[in-house]
């Protein structure tokens, strides 16, 4: 399958991967939004968060593990931060593997637009 998260999970590709482990990675999103902006995914493909299942699920739990790490690692544990899934065309999801990003570093406003 032509997937880039799948190619940079595979290290196919590059990136700047800033954590790494059996099932999940996180990377720096190429066009950054805020100072903090990491993009966390499962290694393994998924289309989206709708194909999140009764058996899968479980790496959803590490993705957000995931994310409390690297929020600690980045300060912004307790400034706060924004995990975001963008899912389909209306949710300005361009990527079609599931991802959550990590934004942080600045004040975030409300509606995203
Ligand atoms: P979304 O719009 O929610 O599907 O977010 C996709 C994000 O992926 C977007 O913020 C830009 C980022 N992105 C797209 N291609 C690449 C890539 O090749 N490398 C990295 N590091 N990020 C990418």
């Amino acid at each position: 399958m032509d997937c880039i998260f799948c190619k940079i999970a595979g290290h196919e590709m590059a990136a700047n991967i800033v954590f790494e482990d059996d099932d999940v990675m996180a990377f720096r999103d190429i066009n950054p939004q805020a100072p903090i902006h990491l993009l966390i995914v499962p290694k393994k493909h998924l289309g989206s968060i709708m194909e999140i299942n009764e058996e899968n699920g479980e790496i959803i739990n590490k993705i957000i593990r995931t994310a409390q790490n690297l929020a600690r690692q980045n300060n912004i544990d307790s400034k706060g931060f924004r995990l975001v899934v963008n899912t389909g065309n209306d949710g300005g999801q361009t990527v079609g593997h599931l991802h959550f990003h990590l934004l942080g570093g600045r004040f975030m406003t409300w509606p995203p637009g």
